[in-house]
């Protein structure tokens, strides 16, 4: 699973990318570069455990982000190019003034960057669609078969839907509709989180950004969110230690770092959510995709648990911790014996059973 981070340049995508993944990215080499890294997705539950386990090692799940260097307008398809990989787009957008930093529009105007980044990808879509029309066009002609006849139903969707300057994000197909085109890597069909980078001033007012900047368009939109960060606050958090980036944080009025709420809300925008084991070797959260069942989940760990899977004892992380232990959980009927069909939910605490 991976989160391409796209944007205008000198946006601050390195810059966020940097501080995501804690990555060494070199100097200014950065305007072509593609680089590839992995984020931590912060936790505060699995502190919370730790404490009652004492355990030898804390794992955190993880997001991976690539930081797609080089939206220049003149190399704007081979980006794109390299964005059929990704699963989730993070799309930076310069809200932040600053003089001494050129835009490559000349204003700043961060709707307007928005809108057009997103056209760029729509084109690119439009392409693709169009060719594929043509070809199928010609193979109906020879033969009508209605996985075909289906399948260009569902592109002449797509494409009334594009030239209405619309995300194929935002189109609702049904089930086979969607499979009839599940081959293509459309890429306004990926979900989209708008980051929206402000300056330093606005640290303070992060959650009136949106409303601040005229930007109430952009949200609640189907399979997208927006989230506000401080790039240049949040770069120097990370090179603080804790106390003192608590103290800052406190500061401006903010009780975590704006890039805990982007990994989350990248991490939910990729259908994913956390369930965790705890025990004295290691507190652990795992990723699974929503609606996974119990089964699926102890593949996530290991493929014997999955082949070997008796039952599942599940419990609730907040029943766990007020229970200050298994034993103790188990004693107030908090802990649930599951079968491989149980669908598990985020925050979910597990202990699988199971033979081999
Ligand atoms: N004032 C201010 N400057 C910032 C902020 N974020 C980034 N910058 C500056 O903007 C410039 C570009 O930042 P980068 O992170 O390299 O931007 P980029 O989008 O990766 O740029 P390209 O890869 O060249 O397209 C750098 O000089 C940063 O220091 C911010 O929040 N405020
Ligand atoms: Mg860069």
């Amino acid at each position: 699973m991976q989160t391409g981070i796209i944007g205008l340049p000198q946006v601050g995508k390195t810059t966020l990318f940097r501080i995501l993944t804690k990555a060494q990215v070199e100097g200014k080499s950065g305007a072509s570069a593609t680089h590839v890294g992995v984020a931590k997705v912060p936790e505060p539950r699995l502190v919370e455990l730790a404490k009652l386990y004492n355990p030898k090692k804390i794992t955190y799940a993880t997001v991976n982000y690539v930081d797609l260097g080089g939206m220049q307008k003149e190399r704007m398809r081979d980006a794109l190019a390299q964005l059929r990989e990704v699963d989730v787009i993070a799309h930076v957008i310069r809200v932040f003034d600053d003089p001494s930093v050129p835009h490559s529009e000349g204003s700043i105007d961060p709707l307007r960057d928005a809108t057009n980044l997103d056209l760029e990808l729509m084109l690119s879509d439009h392409d693709q669609i169009t060719r594929r029309l043509e070809r199928l066009e010609k193979d109906l002609k020879k033969k009508s078969e209605p996985a075909l006849l289906l399948e260009k139903n569902t592109l002449e969707k797509c494409k009334a839907h594009v030239e209405a300057e619309k995300a194929l994000r935002e189109l609702e197909l049904n089930g086979e509709e969607r499979k009839s085109i599940g081959g293509f890597l459309f890429l306004s069909a990926r979900p989209v989180l708008y980051v929206l980078n402000l300056g330093d001033d606005e640290a303070d007012k992060l959650d009136t950004a949106v409303e601040r900047h005229k930007l109430g368009s952009l949200q609640g939109r189907p399979n997208a969110a927006v989230v506000a960060i401080c790039g240049r606050l949040e770069a120097e958090l990370s090179e603080m230690d804790e106390k003192e980036a608590a103290e800052l944080l406190a500061s401006y009025g903010l009780k975590e770092p704006g890039l805990n709420r982007l990994i989350r809300a990248t991490y939910d925008l990729l259908g994913l959510i956390q369930f965790f084991t705890a025990g004295e070797p290691e507190v652990r959260a795992w990723t699974i995709r929503k609606g996974a069942t119990a089964v699926k989940a102890a593949g996530a760990i290991h493929s014997d648990i999955e082949k070997g899977f008796i039952r599942a004892e599940v419990v609730r992380w907040n029943d766990l911790l007020a229970a200050g232990s298994l034993g103790a959980a188990r004693e107030k009927a908090q802990v649930r014996l599951e079968g491989k069909e149980y669908v598990v939910q985020e925050g979910d605490v597990i202990l699988f059973r199971h033979s081999g």
